[in-house]
């Protein structure tokens, strides 16, 4: 495999670790970084060993040598730092949400094809052994036809009136929790279904409509050090959400999400409820599937790539009881985009050989995020995703 030259661009909670699995790869150079200062970028190249620091990112994308980015800057920026990155003929892996709605989203998933450039969005969630195993279970009808997709998304890093970040700003946009993980589950179930959304019902709830903010801007999952100043500042986005959901093949659904659920860390968990069987996962006990039957016991395939099927044996590298989790996924989903990218591949031409979710992805999720939020704005009314 070739090497190919990589950048990052916003290096908050999420960068570092697309950088960490590129690298994994071993066929990945990771040659830059950009940041909103000169200093701060620096800090971040020599803590992430990366050669060369750009102050904007203009600066890194007329870089000749960078031909991906990694776009995990705040959502607002998500617009012109890809913008700009295909403009310059750069493959751009970006963060999800893709955009903050679903015009912007069009416009990157036009401009990308455009250009021929190769464009994918992080569902990293995707890429778990026991997900990839699930879905080929479900389509060749293990649990018969599915009828019910049921779970949450629940965190508590913002659980806190003092706890804050970027995603209760602007930035992040007029849906918060849900924009956030909402749209990781939405992706899940979508892909290991194959069904699609066609309606959402939705309640947002803000616990705290007045949240105190830090004089210094802190990451995601971070803590207050209890020395800090504060000012008071108005949130309107959701800090919880319960939607009901219409799927395309007639299933139904249900999930929930928060931010503000003691206890629970990263809590994705999703069931599938067929005519002859179910299956749930749960993110954090990522190497257990879960088998519900009726008339027989119910049963846990443990990850192990000698019970996975062939066709994504693949995506299990250890052997089983050797616990693989978020890392390994995320390190999975950029192997599939960096050998695409390796091996010249073109999103037209080789389009059955996409094995990752694209802008078409992005925009998906972006349009299912704002029929959800329409419905909460509109008091709970049944809302179509529109297309
Ligand atoms: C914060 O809620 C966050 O980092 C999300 O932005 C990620 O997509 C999710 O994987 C973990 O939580």
């Amino acid at each position: 495999m070739r090497t190919v030259k990589t950048a990052l661009i916003g290096a908050g909670f999420v960068g570092p670790h697309h950088i960490e699995a590129a690298r994994r790869l071993g066929f990945v150079d990771v040659v830059a970084v950009a940041s909103s200062s000169q200093a701060s970028a620096e800090a971040k190249a020599a803590r992430l060993n990366i050669p060369k620091a750009y102050s904007s990112y203009e600066a890194l994308l007329d870089d000749p040598e960078v031909e991906v980015i990694h776009n995990c800057t705040p959502n607002d920026l998500h617009l012109p730092v890809t913008m700009a990155a295909i403009e310059r003929g750069k493959h751009v892996i970006a963060d999800k949400p893709l955009a903050l709605n679903s015009s912007d989203a069009q416009v990157m998933l036009d401009a990308a094809k455009k250009a021929g450039v190769v464009h994918a969005v992080t569902f990293n969630y995707r890429y778990n052994p026991l997900m990839q195993q699930a879905r080929v279970m479900i389509a060749r009808g293990d649990i018969g036809q599915v009828h019910f997709i049921h779970g949450h998304y629940l965190q508590d890093w913002l659980l806190y009136p003092n706890d804050y970040n970027w995603r209760l700003e602007k930035e992040g946009g007029a849906s918060r929790a849900v924009a956030d993980i909402g749209s990781h589950w939405c992706d899940l179930a979508g892909y290991l279904t194959g069904a699609r959304l066609s309606e959402v019902l939705a309640e947002y709830t803000t616990v705290f409509p007045t949240r105190l903010k830090p004089a210094a801007s802190r990451e995601a999952f971070a803590s207050a050090s209890g020395e800090e100043k504060y000012d008071e500042y108005p949130v309107d986005t959701e800090d919880f959400a319960s939607v009901l959901l219409r799927f395309d093949n007639g299933a139904r659904g249900v999930f929930s999400v928060s931010q503000v659920s003691a206890g629970r860390k990263n809590g994705l968990e999703v069931g599938i409820d067929g005519r002859q069987a179910a299956l749930a996962w749960k993110q954090e006990r990522p190497n257990e599937l879960w088998i519900g039957r009726r008339n027989e016991p119910n049963g846990a395939m443990l990850k192990d790539p000698s019970l996975l099927d062939p066709s994504i044996r693949h995506y299990a590298a250890l052997p089983g009881g050797h616990g693989e989790a978020w890392a390994d996924a995320f390190r999975n989903l950029l192997r599939n985009i960096y050998s695409f990218i390796a091996e010249g591949r073109s999103m037209d031409a080789d389009a059955e050989k996409v094995d990752f979710p694209t802008f078409a992805d992005g925009l998906e999720s972006n349009r299912v995020v704002e029929a959800i939020t329409a419905s909460a704005r509109a008091g709970g009314v049944w809302t179509r995703v529109t297309r």
